[in-house]
C-alpha cells in the first residue's frame, strides 16, 4: 500500500470545452500517484462537463485494468455559481470523501501549466511547505499573457500587498496553489474572485503557516472566453475588491 499522500487537483471550470480534456492530459502527464483529478464544472452551456464525463469514462476504465491509484471525477454543480465556491466545493470533497492530503488548484483556460504542479507539490512534501503558490513575479516567472495595463495593475496590487501583509509573496493573485489538507480545515476560501487567493495567503501567513513560492510562466488562453473583462473600468472593478481585501487583512493582523 502507498503510504504518499492523496493529491487532489481541482479544476474549476465555466465554459472551458476546448480546454478541458488537453488539460486533463496534461495533469495525468505529471505522473503523481495516487492522484485525484476533481473537475467542478457549473453547468457550463458550452457542455464542458459532458466532455469531462467523456474523458472519466474513458480514463478511469482504461487504468482500472492495472493502477487504481489515479482517477478523474466530476461534481456538476446545478444550482451554484461562481469560482471561490467552486474551488471550495473540491478542497471538502477532496478532504472529506476522498481523503486527500494534498491539493491543488488552477484555471483552466491553459494559461497555468500543468507541468509545473509536481513542482508545487515537491515544495509541500520535499521542502516542507504548508502552502505553494504559483509565482508569476519572482526569477523563473512572467506572465505573456496580459498587456501592459493589466500587467501594471497587478504590480500596484501585489506591492501593495506586500508592504501590507509581508511573508515573501510576490504574487498574492495567483490562482495556481497547492496546500495541505490541515490549511484548508482551517481556513476556508472566501470572496466572489480573484480576492479569495490574497484572503487565503494573508490567512495562512498570519496564522504562522510555511508558504512557499515556486515560479511559473502565465501563457494566454487560445481557446473560449475569458470571465474577467479586459477593459480599465473592468480590472479597476476587481482591483478594488482586491485593495479592500489587503486592507480588512492588514488591519486584522
Ligand atoms: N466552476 C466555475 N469556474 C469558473 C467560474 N468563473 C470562472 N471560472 C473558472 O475560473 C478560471 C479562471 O477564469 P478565466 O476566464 O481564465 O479568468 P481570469 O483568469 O480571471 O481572466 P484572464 O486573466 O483573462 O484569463 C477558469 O478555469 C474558469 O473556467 C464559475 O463561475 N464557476
Ligand atoms: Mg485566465
Amino acid at each position: 500500500m502507498s503510504t504518499k499522500p492523496l493529491v487532489c487537483t481541482v479544476l474549476p471550470t465555466y465554459n472551458e470545452r476546448s480546454n478541458i480534456g488537453p488539460l486533463i492530459e496534461g495533469v495525468l502527464a505529471s505522473a503523481i500517484t495516487p492522484h485525484l483529478v476533481l473537475v467542478v464544472d457549473d453547468n457550463s452551456p458550452d457542455g464542458t462537463w459532458q466532455v469531462v464525463e467523456e474523458v472519466a469514462a474513458r480514463y478511469n476504465h482504461a487504468v482500472n485494468h492495472y493502477d487504481d491509484t489515479v482517477k478523474v471525477a466530476l461534481i456538476r454543480r446545478t444550482n451554484e455559481k461562481g469560482l471561490t465556491s467552486a474551488i471550495q466545493r473540491g478542497i471538502d470533497e477532496a478532504i472529506y470523501t476522498y481523503h486527500a492530503g494534498i491539493i491543488t488548484w488552477m484555471d483552466c483556460d491553459l494559461s497555468m501549466p500543468p507541468q509545473d504542479i509536481p513542482k508545487l507539490v515537491g515544495a509541500i512534501i520535499e521542502q516542507g511547505a504548508d502552502l505553494a503558490v504559483g509565482s508569476r513575479w519572482i526569477p523563473g516567472g512572467a506572465d505573456v499573457a496580459h498587456g501592459l495595463m493589466a500587467r501594471t495593475l497587478s504590480w500596484i496590487i501585489n506591492h501593495f500587498a506586500m508592504l501590507l501583509l509581508g511573508g515573501g509573496v510576490h504574487d498574492y493573485t495567483s490562482g495556481f496553489i497547492a496546500g495541505r489538507a490541515q490549511v484548508f480545515q482551517q481556513i476556508r476560501l472566501q470572496g466572489d474572485y480573484g480576492e479569495y487567493c490574497i484572503d487565503l495567503l494573508g490567512r495562512a501567513i498570519h496564522k504562522g503557516y510555511r508558504v512557499q513560492e515556486v515560479p511559473y510562466i502565465c501563457v494566454p488562453r487560445t481557446a473560449g472566453e475569458s470571465k474577467t473583462g479586459a477593459n480599465l473600468w473592468d480590472y479597476l472593478a476587481k482591483g478594488r475588491k482586491y485593495v479592500a481585501t489587503i486592507w480588512q487583512l492588514f488591519r486584522a493582523k
